[in-house]
């Protein structure tokens, strides 16, 4: 019978992945030689949500969270008012709130089909244009053959949630 018990198997597993003493920073991890080092990411970068209305959702995030905005944007391209909220010391990823400035966003799709909620994993790389080859060379299918502008100058891109499980997953190579 197999033992599912929380125990079983996992405590092994988990300390198999743990950093190893001596492995170095976290991002040297996929360094040069990791199969991993052509796609390159680095970090999380922010986690978007969509929201009905930026102005409601920052004064909400603010009196409840205490999460303050470090920048905020009109993207024209994409359609959408989005700020961007630091948590604890602002060093970590950030949380990225995305209204529709249009009836036709990318945005206001996701909300008339979904709801408000998660709405994007955003990863951070040094150099998009080889991260986006690198995971088509995988066979997932990137939305652009060329970068857009993101966030503060940003150049991104996605990859399709129905090749990544489920999860609109951005690249970000800040400006
Ligand atoms: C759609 N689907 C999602 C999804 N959006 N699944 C998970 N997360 C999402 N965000 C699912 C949807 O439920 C359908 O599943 C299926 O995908 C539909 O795929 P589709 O017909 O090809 O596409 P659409 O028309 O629903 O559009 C989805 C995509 C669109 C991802 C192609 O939202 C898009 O182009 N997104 C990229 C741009 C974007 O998100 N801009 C706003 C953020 P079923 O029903 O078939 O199972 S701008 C931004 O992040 C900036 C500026 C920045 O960070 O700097």
């Amino acid at each position: 019978m197999t033992d599912n018990t929380p125990s079983a198997g996992h405590a092994e597993n988990v300390t198999a992945h743990a950093p190893q003493p001596g492995a170095g920073p976290v991002g040297a991890r996929h360094a040069e030689g990791s199969p991993f080092s052509d796609v390159g990411l680095l970090r999380i970068d922010h986690v978007g949500i969509a929201v009905p209305d930026l102005d409601e959702a920052l004064r909400f995030y603010a009196d409840n969270f205490g999460l303050h905005c470090v920048h905020q944007e009109t993207n024209e391209e994409q359609g959408v008012r989005e700020a961007m909220l630091a948590v604890g010391d602002g060093s970590g990823p950030r949380i990225q709130l995305l209204a529709p400035a249009r009836p036709d966003s990318a945005i206001a799709k996701f909300i008339d089909r979904s709801g408000p909620g998660l709405q994007q994993l955003a990863y951070t790389v040094a150099d998009v244009e080889a991260a986006a080859d690198a995971l088509r060379a995988r066979g997932l299918r990137l939305l652009y053959d060329s970068p857009k502008r993101g966030t503060a100058g940003s150049r991104i891109n996605f990859v399709h949630p129905k090749d990544a499980g489920g999860v609109l997953v951005e690249l970000v190579e800040p400006a």
